[in-house]
C-alpha cells in the first residue's frame, strides 16, 4: 500500500491498526454503530491535497498517527433555509470524536470509492459533495431530491488539525460547501442529538452562552470568514467561491 511507503514509520502501527474496528482494543466501550463506521475508507493526502492512499476512519483519526503527518480529505457542509438562517447540529454523545459539541449543519469524509475521490480540485470537489449528499441524509434524514448535487458551492478548502480527547483528533483538508435549501429533517440521534437554525446574532449569542461547546473547526470557520460569506449569501457570494489556494489554519 502508498502509505506505508510514504509513511514507514507507522508501518506496524498500520498492519495491527488495521483490523477491523468491530474487534479492536482501541473501540472497546463505544457504541457498536459508530465503531463499524471506523471501517469507512478515508483518502489519504499529501499536503497540497493530492490523494496518496487510503486508510481506515480509525487509522486516520488516531492521534499517534496524526502527529506523524497523516492527513485525509474531508468536507463541511453550511445548509441555510429560505430565510438565510443556519441549520446547526449537536453531535449524538455516541461520536467517538467531538461528542456533544454544537457545529455546522454536517461533516464527514469522502470515501475512498470511485465517484468521491479526485484528484483534480473540480473532481475533487464533485467527490465531496456526492459525499455530501450521502452524509445530510444519513445524519439529517434530507432526502437527496432536496438536496441536488448543482446546488452546492464550493468556497475553499481549510487545512487544520485538533485533538479531541488525547487518543483521537483531527487533520485534515476540509472542503467547504454552502447549499440554500428548505429541508425536512428526520434526526439520526446515533449521529446528531440536537438540530437547531440560527441567525448570525443568534450564533453569537450561543458562542457567549455558558456550558455550550463547539467543534474547533466550527470555531476555527467562524472566527475567520463564516459571518463575511454569511452576509454574502443572496449576493456577492460569487467573489470567495472556489478558491484555489488552501488556507493553513
Ligand atoms: C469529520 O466529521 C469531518 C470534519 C470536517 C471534522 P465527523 O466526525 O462528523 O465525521 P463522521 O460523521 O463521518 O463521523
Ligand atoms: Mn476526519
Amino acid at each position: 500500500q502508498h502509505i506505508l511507503r510514504l509513511f514507514p514509520e507507522i508501518n506496524t502501527d498500520l498492519a495491527t491498526q488495521s483490523r477491523s474496528a468491530t474487534q479492536d482494543q482501541d473501540l472497546a466501550g463505544y457504541d457498536e454503530e459508530q465503531i463499524r463506521l471506523m471501517d469507512e475508507v478515508c483518502i489519504v493526502l499529501d499536503i497540497d491535497d493530492a490523494p496518496i492512499g487510503s486508510a481506515s476512519k480509525k487509522v486516520c483519526h488516531l492521534m499517534e498517527n496524526i502527529d506523524k503527518g497523516l492527513l485525509h480529505r474531508a468536507f463541511s457542509v453550511f445548509l441555510f433555509d429560505s430565510q438565510s438562517r443556519l441549520l446547526l447540529q449537536q453531535r449524538a454523545s455516541e461520536k467517538i470524536t467531538f461528542p456533544d459539541m454544537w457545529t455546522n449543519t454536517c461533516c464527514s469524509h469522502p470515501l475512498g470509492v470511485p465517484g468521491e475521490t479526485g484528484a483534480t480540485l473540480d473532481t475533487a470537489v464533485m467527490g465531496v459533495k456526492r459525499a455530501a449528499v450521502r452524509k445530510l441524509e444519513q445524519e439529517l434524514g434530507i432526502k437527496a431530491a432536496q438536496v441536488p448535487l448543482d446546488k452546492f458551492k464550493f468556497l475553499t478548502r481549510i487545512h487544520y488539525k485538533a485533538p479531541s480527547d488525547g487518543k483521537w483528533g483531527e487533520h485534515e483538508i476540509d472542503y467547504i460547501l454552502f447549499i440554500k435549501a428548505d429541508v425536512d429533517l428526520d434526526i439520526n440521534p446515533n449521529e446528531v442529538r440536537d438540530s437547531k437554525y440560527v441567525t448570525a446574532a443568534d450564533l453569537k449569542e450561543m458562542f457567549k452562552t455558558d456550558g455550550l461547546k463547539f467543534t474547533p473547526w466550527f470555531k476555527l470557520i467562524c472566527e475567520t470568514m463564516l459571518f463575511e460569506w454569511w452576509g454574502h449569501l443572496d449576493s456577492g457570494l460569487d467573489k470567495y467561491l472556489g478558491e484555489t489556494q488552501i488556507r493553513r489554519m
